[in-house]
């Protein structure tokens, strides 16, 4: 599978911070390069200065199978425009948006947003190679942890998050220890 993923176009008002790495996007990348075989690549539209029509024409080039794309809640708004602009010019590639914003607003974003095919919630690494493969392998979504995702009209949340701690530690990665050993599930927080 070939996985693009991006930073969301710059909303009015968000600190610049072009030119900065995205470190969320980053560890993905590196993780989806460093433990399975597909192909991984970022785009990052904000550095770029690139708005959201144009950013869809320039990932499609690439002939992804899926778009991934970070988005906080600034620029929530240009994520969605995004994934519209993409599934306007292909309907065929995959929509799977992340970061804080639909980390913490998957059900809702899935139930307005129709371009929006689904949400990896809170820290991807893991759980973006298992959603490849199980794409791939045309297998069982419901084993992908903190996958957000449709079925028919209804939608399901598989397992909690990837776990943070074993998501560090394969990756070798000095980690400050968890506040709680409570897994708390963020949509929980907003009720
Ligand atoms: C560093 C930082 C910045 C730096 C960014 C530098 C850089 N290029 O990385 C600077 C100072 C520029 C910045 C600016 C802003 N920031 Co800031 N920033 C942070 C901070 C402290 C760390 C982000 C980080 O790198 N985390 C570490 C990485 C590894 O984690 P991550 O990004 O969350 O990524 C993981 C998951 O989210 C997920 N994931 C990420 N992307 C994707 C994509 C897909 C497809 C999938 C499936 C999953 C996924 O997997 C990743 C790996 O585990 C966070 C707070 C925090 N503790 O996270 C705030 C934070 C992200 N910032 C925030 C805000 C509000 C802003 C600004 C809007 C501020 C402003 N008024 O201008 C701007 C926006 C700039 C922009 N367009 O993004 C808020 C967002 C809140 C929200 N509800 O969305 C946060 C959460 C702080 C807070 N608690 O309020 N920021």
């Amino acid at each position: 599978m070939k996985l693009i993923l991006t930073t969301s176009p710059r909303a009015e008002g968000d600190l610049e911070r072009k030119g900065l790495p995205f470190l969320g996007i980053g560890y993905i990348a590196g993780y989806v390069e460093k433990f399975s075989h597909h192909r991984v690549e970022i785009f990052d539209a904000h550095t770029y200065g690139y708005n959201a029509s144009r950013t869809a024409e320039k990932i499609l080039e690439k002939e992804p199978d899926v778009i991934g794309i970070h988005s906080i809640t600034d620029n929530r708004f240009k994520a969605i425009a995004l994934a519209k602009e993409i599934k306007k010019r292909n309907k065929e590639v995959i929509v799977l948006m992340g970061g804080p914003h639909f980390s913490l607003t998957a059900k809702n974003a899935l139930e307005l947003v129709p371009e929006i095919d689904c949400i990896i919630k809170g820290e991807a690494e893991k759980s973006i190679v298992k959603f490849l493969d199980t794409l791939e392998s045309k297998g069982d979504f419901s084993n992908v942890s903190g996958l957000v995702y449709r079925i028919v009209k209804s939608l399901l949340l598989t397992k909690l998050p990837q776990n943070l701690t074993k998501a560090a530690l394969s990756l070798n990665l000095p980690i400050a220890p968890e506040p709680t050993d409570k897994e708390i599930d963020p949509e929980d927080l907003q009720k």
